[in-house]
């Protein structure tokens, strides 16, 4: 049996009850993520965390609140191995919005583990990584990195033997997560192959663990999440079929499958992605990358960039020569900048830290100057604090984040709070509430979860993106 271990709101506690089955928990703010304390780096005592099962197609955790993780992938352990440490995964969480790190060991390739890698090296890193992403309060996933060998078959005895080995060493640990494939490609893999693969592979973690959640790689460099939908893996337990995108390349058809494997109700995690080309390099597409995300958190799917490096890339989060074991905000390449907005809604420009490009405005934004406050007569306080600002195809798009807090000492329910803005402005997207706009003026009802905020309680994950002529605040 997994333990029960004590609470740390480190994830998505949306308390939604059990039994809604399509819910849109999306993970988008970074007041939800960082409820919990930032523990300092080197803390004695790693912070527990719930224990994940899959019910329907939502990941929750003990207390069945959905949970949608969001987090980063080392490289190839292998290769840059000096970015698996614990002052590195605490950074990753006190500054990125991050709640998992994936261990990427690839099985071919050089180094890899089935060609030629030092294969005890190699777990004990796992290990490390294992203990440094607990102690900075993170999951972890152990990421079977197949690749070049693009059939799972090609090595399973030595997968079914690593596995075996990894569940018999964290069985009953709740943060540790199997990927038990990372992408299954070439003309011979079909889903076909690869469950046959699955079934084995899981068999062997199931007789260690029979509750950890294992990930499912699907054909394709995982993009074939439609035919493992209509085909489901037998007596998995709690287990997830992994989707992977790049958003420069992978855009309508790739968003349109993982919308139909959801209306198919499949459990899907996204393991691993990036807004650059499938190369891993290339220009960054941010646009294709906001409908992404927009579309992860609408379906409530967890999701892990590629990647925890600095190797002259353009997936690369951090900057070439980044200091491994104590990296900074001016370390982030424009990815790594983009990664802590899309994840904390922090926008690293607006500190001062990016380097500016010619062209672009130097002023820093001062966003306590812009910001809106509102007393209700119900005691509520809100905050609404605009975030980063882009612009695209001619118009001006602004993300907004609210915070409400209940000053009284009963729960305040059924609440809605209207704020008058400059202009003229529709919406885009939104979390965890819903808005509308008449007349200049946003109204923003809370998603169902969030209508009863209890005693002194803050609700800070709801926001919203508006797209307008010009740029627009509240009044
Ligand atoms: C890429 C790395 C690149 C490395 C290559 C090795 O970014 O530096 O040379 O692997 O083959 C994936 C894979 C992931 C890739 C990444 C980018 O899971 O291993 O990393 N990618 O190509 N799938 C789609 C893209």
């Amino acid at each position: 049996m997994r333990q029960s271990p004590s609470f740390i709101p480190l994830i998505f506690a949306l308390g939604l009850s059990a039994c809604t089955s399509r819910t849109s928990p999306a993970a988008q703010t970074p007041d939800s993520v960082q409820s919990s304390p930032a523990s300092e780096s080197g803390s004695q005592e790693p912070e527990s965390l719930r224990a994940l099962h899959v019910e329907g197609d939502q990941l929750m955790d003990d207390q069945n609140n959905p949970v949608v993780l969001q987090g980063y992938s080392t490289f190839g352990i292998a290769w840059k191995p000096e970015f698996v440490n614990e002052s590195c995964f605490q950074f990753l969480k006190d500054e990125m919005g991050s709640q998992v790190i994936r261990l990427a060991m690839y099985t071919a390739d050089s180094q890899g583990y089935c060609t030629g890698g030092n294969q005890e090296q190699l777990k004990e890193l796992i290990d490390k990584g294992v203990q440094a992403a607990q102690a900075a309060g993170q999951y972890v996933i152990i990421d079977w990195h197949i690749l070049s060998d693009g059939n799972p078959a090609q090595h399973q005895q030595q997968a079914v033997e690593f596995f075996r080995e990894m569940s018999a060493r964290y069985a009953g640990n709740p943060a540790v997560i199997y990927e038990i494939c990372n992408e299954p490609n070439g003309a011979d893999v079909t889903w076909a192959s690869v469950k046959s693969y699955a079934e084995t592979a899981i068999q062997a973690i199931r007789r260690n663990d029979s509750e950890a959640l294992i990930l499912v790689g699907t054909p394709q460099w995982c993009q074939q999440e439609t035919e493992a939908a209509a085909d489901l893996l037998e007596n998995a337990g709690n287990a997830m079929y992994t989707v992977h995108f790049y958003a420069a390349t992978h855009k309508d058809q790739q968003r349109k499958d993982l919308e139909t494997a959801r209306k198919a109700e499949l459990p899907m995690f996204v393991s691993e992605f990036g807004i650059t080309e499938a190369s891993g390099n290339g220009t960054l597409d941010t646009q294709s990358g906001r409908e992404w995300i927009s579309l992860l958190n609408q379906d409530g799917i967890s999701r892990i960039a590629w990647a925890i490096s600095d190797k002259e890339e353009s997936s690369s989060i951090f900057k070439p020569g980044t200091n491994p074991e104590h990296p900074s905000l001016s370390d982030l390449t424009e990815w790594g900048q983009w990664l802590r907005w899309a994840y904390t809604g922090k926008d690293t420009i607006a500190s001062g830290q990016k380097q500016k490009s010619d062209n672009e405005v130097e002023e820093p934004r001062n966003s306590s100057a812009e910001t809106a406050s509102q007393s209700g007569e119900n005691g509520l306080e809100a905050v609404l604090t605009p975030g980063n600002t882009w612009q695209s195809e001619g118009l001006t798009f602004t993300q907004f984040g609210l915070a409400v807090t209940n000053t009284t000492d009963q729960p305040v329910s059924g609440w809605a709070l209207s704020f008058p803005f400059t202009g003229e402005a529709a919406i885009d997207q939104s979390w965890n509430g819903s808005i509308t706009v008449n007349d200049n003026t946003v109204t923003i009802k809370p998603a169902p979860y969030h209508t009863r905020i209890e005693p002194g309680q803050t609700v800070s994950d709801i926001g919203f993106i508006t797209k307008s002529d010009g740029p627009v605040k509240p009044q």
